[in-house]
């Protein structure tokens, strides 16, 4: 098929899983044009079957807000001409869906008639789409799509509650690519992180409130009391200069490496110990579930659809949002019982091969091709 995705070209969750799908669906023989404002972060390598088209927004200065909605579409109109596209795929309701309805509507004037799935991804429903300013709009744009998908089971149940929606909501779950992780990998270059018998505890994220970036700061001073430790900080945003400025407080900041935003995600995660994730709230938790093939179990929050990924006394631990001191002992717990980390280890490559996307991808072909035959 011929596909248009739209979607976030930044490192944020929506727009990784939207790039890896279009990658394995191009992999599947499938034609993927990507329509966004930049070459999407993880999209390396363009091909027959990769394409990218970026959406450009002129200033004019009687704009004080630049109208990229209006822009998408048109380029989506332009681009499914040109080359023939036969489905839109849009990651993220804001604005891609209310854009990607506009387009269809264009072009049925021109007598083309084709399929929009719009995929539901977390803050466009919980934080930003919920908010009066824009939930009429996206309430009728996620009416208006032919299938709408959510990546977790709680998102389509928030979904639900928050909008009126009057279809079908179908979930698919995010996924990683299991052929990408190597367990004879070795190489993991750990010295370069930390000392000799200490361990590492990695958090990543685009370091927003929702991630509650000073709860990962508390639970490391707390584990970093009892076992010799490092903790890394992958990521880039707001909440960063709070951290940093927590890690002086407590003093240790000796202890606490920020890397900004890193395209290393693999490497990182091969020498680290643990995962913490103690957002406030989170649709699925990809970071975690990257986390869980690299084989390090995860400290989190029991919020939204991360129980459906990772797995309490199995994968790693859940606790309240906000109880750092749980998430602290849970830490410290696995930590220094090196049999019981290493099968929480174990459990969680085990758990997170379940999301591979072979099993994955062939839902979306289905929902694909069901939507095609019945436009
Ligand atoms: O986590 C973020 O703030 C980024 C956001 C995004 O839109 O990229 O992530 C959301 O979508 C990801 C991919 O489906 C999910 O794994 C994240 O859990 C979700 N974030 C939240 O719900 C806060």
């Amino acid at each position: 098929m011929k596909i248009a995705i739209v979607c976030y070209p930044t490192f944020g969750g929506s727009g990784v899983v939207a790039t890896e799908l279009g990658i394995a669906l191009a992999n599947r023989g499938h034609e993927i044009h990507f329509v966004t404002y930049r070459q999407p972060v993880r999209l390396e390598l363009l091909s027959n079957n990769i394409h990218f088209h970026e959406v450009n927004v002129p200033e004019y200065p009687l704009f004080q807000y630049q109208p990229y909605e209006l822009a998408l579409s048109s380029k989506l109109v332009d681009t499914v001409k040109l080359f023939g596209i036969e489905l839109l795929h849009v990651h993220y309701a804001i604005p891609h869906a209310y854009a990607g309805y506009m387009a269809k509507k264009m072009l049925e004037e021109e007598g083309l008639c084709l399929p929009m799935i719009t995929t539901l991804h977390g803050t466009d429903i919980t934080l930003v789409g919920k908010h009066p300013f824009y939930k009429p709009a996206v309430t009728f744009s996620i009416n208006k799509s032919d299938v709408v998908t959510s990546v977790s089971e709680n998102l389509k149940k928030s979904t639900l509650e928050l909008f009126n929606i009057k279809g079908e909501i179908e979930v698919v779950p995010n996924f990683i690519d299991k052929t990408k992780y190597k367990p004879s990998f070795t190489d993991c270059q750990r010295t370069a992180m930390a000392e000799e018998g200490e361990k590492i505890i990695t958090h990543i994220s685009n370091f927003r409130k929702v991630k509650r970036i000073p709860d990962v700061v508390h639970i490391f001073n707390k584990v970093q009391k009892e076992v010799p430790s490092k903790l890394i900080m992958v990521g880039e945003g707001p909440e960063r200069v709070k951290a940093e400025a927590l890690c002086e407080e407590y003093g240790i900041t000796d202890k606490v490496i920020f890397l900004g935003n890193s395209n290393e995600i693999d490497k990182i995660l091969c020498f680290s110990d643990l995962f913490l994730l103690p957002s406030e709230t989170e649709s699925f938790g990809l970071a975690a579930l990257e986390a869980m093939i690299n084989k390090v179990p995860v400290i989190s929050s029991n919020t939204g659809g991360i129980p459906e990924v990772n797995k309490h006394g199995v994968t790693g631990f859940l606790s309240n949002v906000g109880n750092v001191s749980e998430m602290a002992e849970n830490a410290i717990t696995l930590l220094i019982d090196e049999d019981k980390l290493n099968t929480f280890k174990q459990n969680a490559v085990k758990v997170a091969e379940e999301f591979d996307i072979l099993n994955i991808l062939p839902l979306y072909e289905a929902i694909y091709q069901r939507a095609y035959d019945t436009r």
